[in-house]
């Protein structure tokens, strides 16, 4: 056998992910809270409740598990119903709140990174409109100014949205997120509104926090030719464009294209500290003519891919040196803000943990300026629309008892994050099946 580490860079950056609505517990004044309740909206008609009771106190002992197991950041995010109940209502308690999330992280020697808007928005809002309203730019404004303010002495990592693409084509164009429209039109005035939005955000934290470095979070995924036939390899650059391109774009040069429109944008361009990157999977695209929602498209995974348990993810690691390389054209520096696969039986994390991290290192060996990487996800949480039926944690979570139990994964991470480094020692331990791969 092969023997040797695969370093990382000195400094880089090594954490988990989580997001407030999926971890904290009655979240009762916002719009996933309301999707809950309605009929077959989440499968097996699950509910967050509880959650992982963070709010309740339990973010205490998950963050001394990610503190044990050599974790040096996390990224949580922070949940706007809590901070404004109501258009004219601050809750003061709710920002102490976090603010002892925040300082109980520096405590433990973790970077704090924060987002500010993770899928979910306070009801008030969803009844102006929600992101359909330009209204909500100012809104969301004022409530990054009020946050921000509360929360600099103890973070200058900002997230503004995360996944606005994910977002904008799960609410307005599949419908599987609230408000479950399918409209492509309105779909893009939200990621407009997003985009704006965000460049509002950028310049009020810069102002509060020079030091700052505020970024998005893109969800990533490979678009592929399902053959070379012309119309399918249209169809794959048109979802590259509108899924991975649009908003990203945005930031950059400071004009919104989309389906032959165009749209110059003021402050917006050059609105970008860092690139978060959300990294899980890629998919084959073939022209459909009987697909018009589809953007006529059927979009699936190859049958000889090995996928994860609920076929959710195709294990696609090289997709993630293709991301980076994407990702890199923004011109600033890149962070992997979430990576990972749901595996209740751990089958298959283990592989693919350190087969992405051994590409993630390829493509920093290549100099492409990647600074940290976030796991998805800690422990257990509560999956959107897909409820309880994805386990996506290093930690299995038993929601009744709120009992954590340890995943092989989280002690083959420890490893990785404590050397900061794959080594083939590690790598024939936890994950035999990569060492062809890795180290062969
Ligand atoms: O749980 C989500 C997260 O909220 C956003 N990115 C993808 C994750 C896995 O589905």
């Amino acid at each position: 056998m092969v023997k040797g580490t695969y370093y990382f860079t000195k400094g880089f950056m090594w954490g988990t992910a989580t997001a407030a609505h999926q971890v904290e517990g009655h979240n009762t004044n916002n719009t996933w809270f309301a999707w809950e309740q309605e009929e077959s909206r989440i499968l097996n008609r699950d509910r967050s409740g509880l959650a992982c009771d963070w709010w309740g106190g339990r973010w205490r002992e998950d963050f001394d598990r990610a503190q044990a197991s050599a974790q040096n950041a996390h990224r949580l995010s922070i949940e706007w119903s809590r901070i404004q109940p109501a258009p004219d209502r601050w809750d003061e308690n709710a920002l102490d709140r976090y603010r002892e999330m925040l300082i109980g992280l520096q405590d433990r020697k973790m970077t704090p990174m924060v987002t500010l808007h993770h899928f979910s928005e306070p009801l008030w809002v969803a009844e102006m409109g929600g992101w359909e309203n330009e209204e909500i730019i100012e809104l969301f404004t004022k409530f990054v100014e009020k946050t921000v303010a509360a929360l600099k002495p103890y973070c200058h990592l900002w997230v503004t949205i995360n996944e606005p693409n994910v977002f904008a084509f799960n609410a307005y164009i599949d419908g599987v997120f609230p408000p479950g429209k399918q409209d492509v039109k309105i779909a893009l005035d939200v990621l407009r509104h997003m985009v704006l939005a965000h460049a509002r955000a950028y310049h009020v934290i810069h102002e509060l926090q020079p030091e700052a470095r505020v970024g998005t979070a893109i969800n990533y995924r490979g678009f592929k030719p399902a053959s070379q036939w012309p119309w399918d390899r249209w169809m794959a650059k048109l979802h590259h464009h509108l899924f991975n391109n649009v908003f990203v774009q945005a930031l950059h040069t400071g004009t919104f294209k989309a389906l032959g429109k165009k749209q110059k944008l003021d402050r917006v361009s050059g609105t970008q500290d860092f690139l978060g990157l959300n990294y899980y999977t890629g998919e084959y695209v073939r022209f459909n003519p009987f697909a018009p929602d589809q953007f006529f498209a059927r979009r699936f995974f190859r049958p000889d891919s090995l996928l994860s348990e609920t076929g959710f993810i195709a294990h696609d690691p090289q997709g993630l040196v293709e991301c980076v390389k994407w990702g890199n054209q923004f011109g600033v520096p890149m962070i992997i803000t979430e990576n990972g696969v749901e595996d209740r039986e751990d089958v298959l994390r283990p592989r693919y943990l350190v087969e992405h991290l051994h590409a993630l290192w390829r493509v920093i060996n290549d100099n492409y300026p990647v600074e940290g990487y976030f796991y998805w996800t800690l422990v257990d949480n509560f999956e959107w629309e897909r409820g309880w039926s994805q386990r996506f944690g290093l930690w299995e979570l038993n929601q009744k008892t709120q009992a954590r139990v340890r995943r092989p994964s989280a002690e083959l991470y420890e490893e990785i994050c404590r050397i900061n480094g794959i080594s083939s020692e590690v790598t024939a331990r936890y994950a035999p099946e990569a060492m062809q791969t890795l180290f062969p």
